[in-house]
């Protein structure tokens, strides 16, 4: 007898492209602008993702040497030759050509590795769009943003990035690209490359200081948004002050990035990923934490059907870069997020800034239509009393003390303690099942994705401990009994960390939910986030912020208050395509990552206002909190909606969250209502200074 054994191929996983050839030029003479770009920066990150076991756990690619057909994309065949010329260059000769340049150093090896990393960028590119990998990360040197089709700059030699979206539009023929730069400096090149042309969004939030910061451009300021029909396809979020950290970056993803890439909806996604944005940082002087660069990884991963490329552009703290790109991979490949660190308000530059790039993009975007605020021409940070503040104080970020005035190598040194202690702080052990399942009827059991662990069913005796000590008066109906057991089964394996997530079925989902509240708070959980989507009321009084409660739902305002912990959304849904993005970004999303729970429940109840679509992107963009503990509880069980919540919470595949559609004006009106009662409770709704 013979045994097949069948393999199945699954597009699975994640793909790092990286060699150590990459390392092999250097700066050779005394500069004290181009020091920081050391080969020590990959040799560091490559080194921290072995300790963290990421690298076996990726698919390894391996790099090659772009064409000059592929360079010549986006650079002349003059620039090309001039940079091919450095490699026989003597040191002399060499200083004169960089000379040429604004912020550049050439070395012998300068120009093999600029042609290694256009080729792993372009190897990513090509992995993720074959399908062989969902996803994956370059490490690259020298990096690419600065670059332009005539010149080097800012330590970039060839825009790998602009070089990769030209790339995949020709050779897969790609109609949406999105480009997400979060490296501090602004990634001019890109826009130059790009601002015409409507098929790319290019995206960077840097550094700016009303211009004082390097590059020193009039036209990285938020009013530079295209040309021609490429109007409205670029998007540069200024900063002002220095000291920006996680919840700057969050509401800019919120109030600006994530509302206009889901109207874009791009077909592949790739990010120059610069970690001088992070803590740290000699040049950012920013104080972003490494999870923020989780967070954002794991928003971005919510489009493009998943097919996202990072690549590296700068970063230049060591220890800072190294755990920034170990937490981005670590988010490709799919592990829980930690929780986002520090208080959750965007500070007033910061809200200035989305506050002016919204104006700026409102003729261009759906999702900005309804926004009444004009640019501010009298920003906080621009008048001379402030700028003379800046010299002592800096920055009004709790946080700020840690990162800025990071000139030194002490400053330095203190950062490098702070994310060693930070690090072991916010990592936790991956619990071994990602996602249960408790569904009464076991033949529905076979819709979920394979690598539910669906929970037997249990013997009298196993139901009868479950529930001892619970609530026997809630529960004397034996359909609400056994409701109660499939809840209890599973937040018991979420609360133990034996499992992430779970959904579970139950006909009498408020009752269960009640008690499951209950059991949540007597195990010592501080705060559980608790959305009800449709007609459900739960007994509970509880004001005192242990549960923030929120209610989705289609019915009039009535007797019903709103107040900080219990917030009732009325929604209609869209029924062809979806307009629940409008409430998810600009009022759900804001307020759960301000709350931070440590667990969330999700209910299904009955006259939902809510499509498959709309609650799988509730379900998927949430997340990223709470260390991935959702409990999902469906009142009445639905095959589609299971699976696709299912699909989501293993993360076997990016569920469909249908077409975008515009929130309607009545929508819009009552989020706008919403936010603007709730703004001073919730800082992260803020994002404007007036509304
Ligand atoms: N006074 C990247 O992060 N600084 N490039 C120039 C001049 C140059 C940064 C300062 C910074 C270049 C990829
Ligand atoms: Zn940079």
């Amino acid at each position: 007898m013979s045994v097949f054994v069948l393999f199945i191929a699954m597009a699975s996983g994640t793909a790092l492209i990286y060699d150590d050839e990459m390392t092999s030029y250097k700066l050779l003479w005394d500069d004290p602008i181009c020091d920081i770009e050391v080969p020590e920066r990959l040799l560091s990150s490559y080194d921290q993702l072995k300790h963290y076991d990421l690298v076996d756990r990726c698919v390894r690619i391996p790099v090659r040497e772009g064409t000059e057909e592929e360079i010549m994309l986006v650079h002349s065949s003059e620039y090309l030759e001039v940079i091919k010329s450095t490699q026989t260059m003597n040191e002399e000769e060499l200083q004169r050509v960089s000379k040429h340049y604004d912020a550049v150093y050439f070395h012998p090896n300068t120009y093999r590795c600029a042609k290694l990393a256009v080729g792993a960028t372009l190897q990513l590119v090509d992995s993720v769009m074959s399908g062989k990998v969902h996803n994956g990360m370059a490490l690259v040197r020298p990096p690419g943003h600065h670059s332009q089709r005539n010149a080097a700059n800012g330590f970039c030699v060839f825009n790998n990035v602009a070089i990769a979206a030209q790339y995949a539009k020709r050779r897969y023929g790609l109609q949406r690209i999105l480009i997400v730069d979060w490296d501090v400096h602004h990634g001019q090149g890109i826009q130059y490359i790009f601002e015409k042309d409507p098929s790319v969004l290019y995206f960077s939030w840097h550094r700016y200081e009303h211009q004082q910061f390097w590059p020193l451009l009039r036209e990285s300021d938020y009013d530079a948004v295209g040309q021609e029909n490429g109007k409205g396809f670029n998007i540069n979020v200024p900063w002002n002050k220095v000291g920006m950290g996680n919840s700057d970056y969050l509401a800019a993803f919120f109030h600006v990035l994530l509302p206009v890439a889901f109207e874009f909806a791009p077909e592949l996604i790739l990010v120059s990923s610069g970690y001088d944005s992070g803590i740290g940082d000699p040049e950012g002087q920013m104080t972003a934490t490494p999870e923020c660069f989780a967070h954002l990884t794991h928003f971005l991963m919510q489009l493009a059907n998943g097919r996202l490329c990072a690549v590296l552009e700068g970063g230049y703290h060591l220890k800072s870069l190294s755990e920034s790109v170990c937490m981005t991979v670590k988010t490709l490949l799919r592990d829980p997020l930690p929780q986002i660190s520090g208080e959750m308000a965007p500070c007033l530059s910061a809200i200035e800034s989305i506050q002016n790039v919204r104006a700026a993009h409102k003729p261009y975007w759906k999702c900005l239509m309804y926004e009444e605020t004009a640019p501010l021409k009298d920003l906080s940070t621009k008048s001379q009393q402030v700028m003379e503040a800046q010299l002592t104080q800096t920055s009004t970020h709790p946080t700020a003390e840690q990162a800025v005035g990071n000139t030194n190598r002490d400053e330095a040194i203190k950062t490098d303690k702070f994310l060693e202690s930070h690090m072991k702080r916010i990592l936790f052990p991956v619990p071994p099942v990602k996602t249960a399942a408790s569904i009464v009827s076991k033949a529905d059991a076979h819709f979920l994705p394979l690598s539910v662990q669906v929970e037997m069913e249990m013997s009298a005796q196993e139901r009868k401990t479950l529930v001892s000590g619970f609530d026997a008066e809630l529960v004397k109906e034996e359909k609400a009994l056994l409701s109660l057991q499939n809840v209890v089964a599973v937040l018991d394996k979420i609360l133990k960390k034996e499992v992430c997530n779970g959904i579970v079925d139950a006909s009498v989902a408020s009752v269960s939910t009640t008690i499951a509240l209950k059991h949540c708070f007597d195990f010592g959980l501080q705060r559980v986030l608790c959305i009800i989507v449709g007609d459900m009321d739960l007994e509970l009084s509880l004001d005192d912020g242990k549960i923030l409660f929120m209610n989705i739902c289609q019915k009039q305002q009535t007797e019903k208050t709103n107040s900080k912990y219990r917030i009732s959304l009325n929604w209609k849904e869209d029924t062809e395509r979806n307009n629940f993005f409008y409430a998810v970004l600009g009022f759900i999303l804001p307020i759960a990552y301000n709350y931070q729970p440590d667990l969330m429940i999700i209910v299904i109840g009955p006259n939902r206002s809510l499509g498959v679509n709309g609650i799988s992107l509730l379900t998927s963009l949430l997340q990223g909190l709470a260390e991935s503990r959702i409990l999902v509880v469906i009142q009445d069980i639905e095959i589609k909606l299971v699976r696709s919540v299912a699909t989501t919470l293993t993360g076997v595949s990016i569920p469909d969250f249908g077409v975008y559609a515009p929130a309607s004006q009545e929508n819009v009106l009552e989020i706008k209502r919403l936010r603007h009662q709730f703004k001073q409770e919730w800082k992260m709704l803020q994002c404007s200074v007036r509304d």
